[in-house]
């Protein structure tokens, strides 16, 4: 029986692949960092039988990334397979606030596993979450494999310092490390501040009368979005080819948050109309509700116009591609929400 480490199993991703390897009947050893309440496995317990699988083939071990120490034991005691890296700072708005936290988990993090791999006895498998952030606004799209990084933010930059590292360890150390270079994955499980899902249940809670309007940022912006159940699909297949590489996993196609938003509002069966411009523009139905506005505190320092990708190479070696549609998408987390706020209002009845 195969046994894997996930970093970040409490996060949207991790939750999805924890679900594909116990599946796929794996030993999954799971890090969750110390919080404030000790209960944040939430996500989990959505989509597996958490008690079925806890203590059996499910561990959850306390950890940290910016803990030596404590990945040189967990990693030594494991003695696993396969390390997943998901645990991250993964908000780009955010990592302008907190640079230096985001660079000590994204990128100092990533250098600890690696140099504990690198004096590991046995041959683990290594995959490091890295993204599209690290391309930065390029004129040349789509995106692959082969295009210029020049990341904008403290976060891209972040992981583009763990991306190289991978390679250079790879390459220096002859350690398994592969790359993953995602775009954009959402779904139901997606952190309520980033801007489909805090789209999606925004406007569950106004369609129930729980609030009255949404606030966000940029509404121009293009991103390539694609299902997080998917791309665990992907991270996996990754390590299991027969040599570590660096691979685009995205969905070929992109839309704007505008777009999103007209997506959701025929979901819910509403007109809607925006009005005004910049930061005056509104989203109003035709009793001129306003259902929507731009608030500045939303928009970035510096943001990424336009990500688009291209998963070619993916689909030639591993024969993998983003199953589920934008439409499907959208659809999925919408309805997730109604059903959410619906069900938390009865029972505040
Ligand atoms: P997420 O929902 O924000 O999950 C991040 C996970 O990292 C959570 O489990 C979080 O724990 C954990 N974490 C945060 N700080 C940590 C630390 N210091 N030590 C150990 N764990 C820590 O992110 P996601 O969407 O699942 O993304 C997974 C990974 O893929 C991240 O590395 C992200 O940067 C990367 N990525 C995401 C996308 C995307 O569109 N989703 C695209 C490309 C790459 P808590 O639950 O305690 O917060
Ligand atoms: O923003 C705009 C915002 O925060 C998307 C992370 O998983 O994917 C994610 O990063 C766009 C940006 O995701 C709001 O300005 C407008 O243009 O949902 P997001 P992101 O920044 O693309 C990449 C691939 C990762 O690796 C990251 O870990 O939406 N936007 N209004 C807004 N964004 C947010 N969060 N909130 C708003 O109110």
């Amino acid at each position: 029986m195969k046994k894997a480490i996930i970093t970040g199993i409490t996060g949207q991703t991790g939750s999805y692949l924890a679900k594909l390897l116990l599946e796929k009947n794996y030993k999954v050893y799971g890090i969750k960092r110390r919080t404030s309440s000790v209960y944040n496995t939430e996500r989990l317990e959505e989509i597996i039988n958490f008690k079925k699988y806890l203590n059996k083939r499910l561990f959850i071990l306390y950890g940290d990334l910016t803990d030596y120490y404590n990945l040189n034991t967990i990693i030594n005691k494991i003695n696993p397979d396969e390390i997943y890296n998901l645990g991250a700072q993964s908000h780009v708005q955010i990592s302008f606030d907190i640079p230096e936290y985001t660079t000590q988990v994204n990128a100092v993090g990533v250098l600890n596993i690696l140099n504990i791999l690198k004096d590991h006895k046995k041959k683990i498998k290594f995959y490091q979450a890295s993204t599209s952030e690290m391309f930065g606004n390029q004129n040349k799209i789509p995106l692959n494999e082969k295009s210029n990084m020049s990341p904008a933010s403290p976060y891209g930059i972040s992981k583009l310092y763990a991306y190289n590292l991978v390679r250079n360890y790879r390459e220096s150390y002859n350690i398994f490390a592969s790359n993953g270079i995602l775009f954009n994955h959402e779904s139901p499980l997606r952190g309520e501040n980033f801007v489909t899902r805090k789209i999606t249940l925004g406007l569950a809670k106004i369609y129930y009368g729980v609030e009255n309007t949404l606030e966000l940022g940029n509404l121009n912006s293009k991103r390539d979005w694609g299902h997080a159940r998917d791309y665990a699909v992907a991270i996996w297949k990754i390590l299991q080819l027969k040599k570590p590489t660096d691979l685009v996993i995205c969905s070929d196609k992109n839309y704007s948050i505008r777009d999103f938003i007209k997506e959701c509002f025929k979901i819910l069966k509403i007109n809607i109309k925006f009005i005004g411009s910049g930061i005056k523009e509104r989203v109003v139905d035709k009793n001129k509700k306003t259902w929507i506005k731009v608030n500045k505190k939303y928009i970035r320092p510096r943001d990424i116009d336009n990500l688009i990708g291209s998963s070619k190479l993916a689909k030639k070696i591993m024969k993998w591609k983003c199953k589920t549609s934008f439409k499907q998408l959208v659809q999925e987390m919408m309805e997730n929400d109604l059903r959410k706020i619906k069900l938390e209002k009865k029972l505040l009845k």
